[in-house]
This record gives structure tokens, C-alpha cells and sequence, in this order.
């Protein structure tokens, strides 16, 4: 949508502090040091409100990040593949992800990045300062989320989900990827403390943000802030299905 085949329009939402749609045709190139021959979006970030940064990464033809993303001692990271095929190293082990394929580095551990082939690649990139607690440490963590099994949604025959990373306390967040069979939806709209940060897979649907329907599809991004109201009915042919952060295992500071 655009000028001069359309009106100047735009479906993205932006209410910063609580929530935000924001919908891939408004985004714009971002340098990031260390990246090269990578087309970056920011997308959820401080300056929306979200205690984590969200990037959306092309990887073009030679495109990598051999300066290492990440690394300092309190920022964990987590990258996944939209499509493509990467190398993503951490701790000197390689590993190949192609479509689904993630990688967790824990705080300490920077992250390598190659796009492999000649083709782009398309990556949802995450990063946060870790919450420590004593005793405790988390690990790389690496797979393919086609490779796992998904699990019946809060009883829901007709939604389903995938945790990619373990349930151990030395972790504070996870990711998910929750898929909506056409026509299903949450159970509740969901009032919670936690942050998301989105990215739709696939399908379209209807998202409830902070008590708002709003249209959303394939390619946007959600950031939703702590208590937010939030809810998704999936629509049209295919499944609406997203991969999310959100954070766990910790108490909140006062
Ligand atoms: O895990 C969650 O809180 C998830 N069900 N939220 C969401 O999909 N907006
Ligand atoms: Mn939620």
C-alpha cells in the first residue's frame, strides 16, 4: 500500500508502553554494527517499551555477523529461521539451521551468524539482559521447531503449541510457536504480567489488543506489553501460527 498505486495508509498500530502492531511494509533498513550485506528492521525495542529488541534480518548473498551478535555477560540471544538456510555458531559448535531452525545463547556467548547459499535468508532475532538467579545457569540450546511435537493448547482440540526451549529455572524466558487451526481461537483473552514479542508464521486472523480487534497476517509483528488484554481467532484457509517470546521462571523486582 502506497504512494503513487494507493493512498499513504497503514495497518500498523503503535501505542507505546502497551502494544503494537506493525505491519511489514512500513519497515525501514537499520544499520547494526557487525552485520553485513543483511537487510534489519527493529522491531519491538525499549523505545516501544518492551524490556527486549526484536529484529527481523534479510540475509542477502554473503551476508553474516562474524563480529559476533551478542555476548556480553547479562544479554542472552535467540535467533530462528523464517526461510532460508543459515550457519549459526556459539561456543565453537556449528550448527546448520534451515526453516524452523533456532539457536540460544546464554549470556556470555556471542553468536555467529552466515547465510549459506545464494539465496536470502529471512531471521527473527531477539535479544534481552538475563535475569540471573544463584545456582543458576542456562545453556546453548539449538533445534528445529519441525522437528517437535506440538501439545494440545490449554485444552483446546483446535490449538497447539511447541515450547522451543527447556522448562528448567535457569531459564527466564522461552520461546513458542502456537498454531491456530482455522476458525479456533484462545480460550480467554489473556490479562498477564509477561511481554511477547511475535512474529506470524503463517495464516491471517483477528488479534485482540488491549480489548481492540484488529486484522493481522502473515509477516507482522506483535509487541504485546505486561497485562495487555490479548487474544487471536485464526481466519481464511490456513493456520494462524507465530513464534513468541515470553519471559518465565523469575519474580518481579520491586
Ligand atoms: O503464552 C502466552 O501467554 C500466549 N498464549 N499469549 C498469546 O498468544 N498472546
Ligand atoms: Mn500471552
Amino acid at each position: 500500500m502506497g504512494y503513487p498505486k494507493d493512498l499513504l495508509a497503514s495497518r500498523s498500530i503503535i501505542e507505546h508502553g502497551k502494544y503494537a502492531l506493525i505491519a511489514p511494509e512500513g519497515l525501514v533498513n537499520n544499520v547494526v554494527p557487525g552485520f553485513e550485506n543483511c537487510i534489519i528492521s527493529i522491531l519491538g525495542s525499549p523505545k516501544l517499551g518492551a524490556s527486549f529488541v526484536d529484529y527481523v534480518v534479510t540475509m542477502q548473498k554473503g551476508g553474516r555477523n562474524s563480529e559476533g551478535f551478542g555476548g556480553q555477560s547479562d544479554v542472552e540471544t535467540f535467533v530462528y529461521v523464517i526461510e532460508g538456510a543459515i550457519k549459526a555458531s556459539a561456543d565453537d559448535q556449528d550448527f546448520t539451521l534451515e526453516e524452523s531452525g533456532y539457536l540460544y545463547c546464554p549470556p556470555g556467548t556471542k553468536m555467529y551468524l552466515e547465510n549459506l547459499g545464494d539465496t536470502d535468508s529471512k531471521l527473527f532475532l531477539y535479544k534481552q539482559k538475563y535475569r540471573p538467579l544463584e545456582g543458576k545457569k542456562p545453556w546453548v540450546v539449538s533445534n528445529h521447531a519441525n522437528k517437535i511435537a506440538y501439545q494440545i493448547y490449554d485444552g483446546m482440540h483446535n490449538v497447539n503449541l511447541k515450547d522451543l526451549l527447556p522448562t528448567d529455572i535457569d531459564f527466564d524466558m522461552n520461546f513458542h510457536i502456537l498454531s491456530f487451526d482455522p476458525a479456533a481461537s484462545h480460550p480467554f483473552i489473556e490479562t498477564h504480567v509477561q511481554e511477547h514479542g511475535a512474529y506470524l508464521l503463517s495464516g491471517e486472523g483477528m488479534y485482540n489488543l488491549d480489548n481492540k480487534w484488529v486484522p493481522v497476517k502473515k509477516g507482522d509483528y506483535i509487541f504485546m506489553g505486561p497485562y495487555v488484554h490479548q487474544a487471536a481467532y485464526a481466519i481464511g484457509r490456513e493456520n494462524l501460527t507465530y513464534v513468541y517470546s515470553k519471559d518465565c521462571n523469575r519474580d518481579v523486582e520491586l
